[in-house]
């Protein structure tokens, strides 16, 4: 057995890491002497090739299957490489890493245990694969011997039961032999930087490689992969685009998640089109929302002028969207539609619809290019009395929404009192980030639709709606990934009550790693958005409540360090109760109980066809009629 108390026993390790942090990066290290050929563990190495793709980041649960990868990471933070950060659930810890890349760009990796901890981190990674957000996943295994079942492995006389499970989400490698490393990792940077549709990376470490050892070169390891931006090669498609648009009166454009920070080109596309612009969940701010051609989302849970411009709507024209059943009504969203227009980078999300001219590429080469044809042939021109109308249209779900977001308190079975309806409680809460410049993530559920309707964003990067998985619990632990952002953003988490339940840890692990933000708990005291559900098709609830009362307040404040404050049920009681919880030098969690009933004003509704439940039958017969 090795003695670890013994001082130089990792004098090598300790001191390539302590050249690594002095010069930076491994690049430069290289480049000032550090040997590339090094022999050193498996699990150093692998340390050594991510901080060459600039990852230097961990959120982890370490257990008897990640050990040696601890061991290293540990001596790598003590010398000032990498740090990482201990989490409470897998599922959180997945979520924050998810946002550390989507909010701030900054790759990092979600190390487990084998077993139990490996597969609440791939439950959890399904926001990063739905939501296209590359990170990587390290994961013990099961040892290459062979030697016998490993406790916790799946148990089955079977191999690679883990890498199968996960090259399904996204891609997978294990690393069978240490040398593998360079293989895997070239294909993991390509993974987890993919332009278009990035997601997680799955590195399997079998125990027994783990302390293996190998001579590695440095100098070998794939670094992040430059990619250049693609788009057409001649101007052919974007002239046919440029013709269609000019000569039809009524276009629109659907902007999906994959516009986000493409703001510029969108507007000026949509600006030279004269097209009015429906928004995703996920892409709300792309277009400013004053401006006149926003029409706001559409979709299932759409809005009036937005779904209002999708039915309408005789060329369409769909740029970074992989049309989720959501967003297009179950694929009759677009009933006078006659063709498409689709800006893509991925062949087959440009090729969803039929009757499309689809422009292959990086959406801000390919939408200024078509926005300068337009420009030149003044294709706006004859769409004023199309603009005219959408802009009635916007008008009219302005007037609904002020209506909602004015409504006093309700009276509320459950409560026994009136209390603030959904859209007026949140509503409040985005004005209120608003005012101090907070980003905002949302949780599943009517927290998320009546957020989404909300929102009056006027650039990409404010809201963080985790509309890919709807994954409850997403937000609050979403926040966790400021605690290792180079530079965190104060953060507002919209939860539900059956949301913040999925994942309450984060009360724990905002204190411990010093982080500042809140969470807003939308307590209606049960899974609304299901009963919603379950009323509309079936006229009956079925088990989406309890009656266990939980004193949401007491429960937060019993973390310490953690400041918690009742809303209260008036929009002033509110506000004040948002000032004292941003005031607070950590994290603060504040709760507004919140209506649920018949009353119309206790929520937006919604605008839009879905394939699901007993409406499958009325949407299914619709999409087998239309050709699209
Ligand atoms: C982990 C997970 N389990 C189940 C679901 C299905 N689901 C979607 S919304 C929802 C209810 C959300 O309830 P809550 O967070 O209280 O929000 P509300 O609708 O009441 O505003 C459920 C069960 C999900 N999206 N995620
Ligand atoms: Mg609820």
């Amino acid at each position: 057995m090795l003695d670890t108390k013994r001082p130089d026993t990792f004098a090598d390790m300790r001191a390539r890491a302590r050249t690594v942090a002095r010069a930076r990066s491994l690049e430069q290290a290289l480049a000032t002497g550090l040997p590339k050929l090094v022999e050193c563990t498996l699990s150093e190495a692998l340390v050594l090739g991510l901080l060459k793709q600039g990852v230097r980041k961990y959120f982890a649960i370490f257990g008897h299957g990640s050990t040696d990868l601890g061991n290293v990471l540990r001596i790598y933070e003590e010398e000032g490489a990498t740090r990482t950060i201990n989490c409470r659930n897998e599922v959180e810890m997945a979520h924050a890493a998810t946002t550390l890349r989507w909010q701030y760009g900054e790759l990092s990796a979600v190390v487990t245990s084998i077993g139990p901890g490996a597969i609440q981190a791939f439950a959890g990674s399904l926001a990063a694969a739905s939501n296209g957000v590359g990170i990587y996943h390290i994961y013990g295994d099961e040892t290459t011997f062979g030697e016998g079942y490993n406790m916790q492995q799946v148990p089955k006389e079977e191999q690679g039961l883990f890498a199968r499970m996960t090259s399904i989400m996204g891609q997978s490698y294990v690393l069978h032999t240490p040398e593998a490393l360079r293989d895997a990792l070239r294909r993991g940077a390509l993974c987890v930087n993919h332009p278009y549709r990035a997601g997680p990376f799955y590195l399997l470490l079998p125990l027994n490689t783990q302390p293996a050892r190998l001579t590695v070169n440095l100098a070998a390891l794939p670094a992040r992969p430059e990619l250049p931006r693609l788009a057409p090669a001649d101007d052919a498609a974007i002239g046919q685009a440029a013709t269609m648009i000019a000569k039809t009166a009524k276009v629109a454009i659907k902007a999906g998640g994959g516009t986000r920070g493409h703001d510029a080109a969108i507007r000026k596309l949509a600006e030279a089109a004269g097209a009015a612009v429906i928004l995703s969940p996920g892409s709300t701010g792309v277009l400013p929302d004053g401006h006149a051609q926003n029409m706001h989302v559409g979709g299932s849970k759409g809005s009036i002028s937005g779904n209002f411009a999708m039915a309408e709507a005789e060329l369409l024209i769909v740029i970074g969207s992989r049309a989720v059943c959501q967003a297009d009504c179950s694929g009759i969203g677009y009933k006078n539609a006659q063709a498409v227009i689709n800006i893509n980078g991925d062949l087959s999300d440009a090729l969803h619809y039929n009757k499309t001219v689809a422009l292959i590429g990086d959406i801000s080469a390919v939408a200024n290019r078509l926005a300068t044809q337009l420009e030149k042939s003044g294709a706006h021109a004859n769409k004023s009395a199309w603009l005219k109308v959408c802009a009635e249209k916007k008008a009219e779900w302005g007037a609904y929404k002020r209506k909602r977001f004015e409504c006093p308190a309700l009276h509320d079975e459950v409560w026994q009192k009136p209390v603030l309806p959904q859209p007026a409680a949140i509503k409040i809460v985005t004005d209120f980030a608003k005012e101090i410049d907070a980003a905002k993530f949302f949780d599943a559920g009517d927290v998320q639709a009546n957020g989404f309707q909300i929102v009056e964003d006027d650039r990409t990067g404010d809201t963080f709606t985790e509309a890919g998985a709807s994954y409850m619990g997403f937000a609050a632990s979403a926040l966790l990934g400021s605690a290792l952002a180079e530079k965190p953003r104060y953060g507002i988490a919209f939860s539900g009550d059956g949301s913040f339940m999925m994942n309450p840890q984060i009360l724990i692990d905002a204190v411990e790693h010093g982080l500042r933000g809140m969470i807003v708990i939308f307590d209606n005291r049960r899974m609304a958005a299901i009963t919603g559900l379950q009323l509309a098709q079936y006229k009956t609830e079925f088990r989406t409540s309890d009656h266990v009362a939980i004193d949401y307040p007491k429960f937060a404040e019993s973390v310490s360090g953690v400041l918690a404050i009742a809303g209260g049920s008036s929009a002033g009681s509110l506000r004040n109760a948002l000032k004292t919880a941003h005031a607070h030098a950590g994290l603060s969690v504040v709760h507004v109980p919140v209506y649920f009933g018949p009353d119309e004003l206790g929520g937006l509704g919604a605008w839009g066809e879905w394939n699901v439940g007993n409406w499958c039958e009325d949407v299914q017969a619709a999409w087998m009629k239309q050709e699209l």
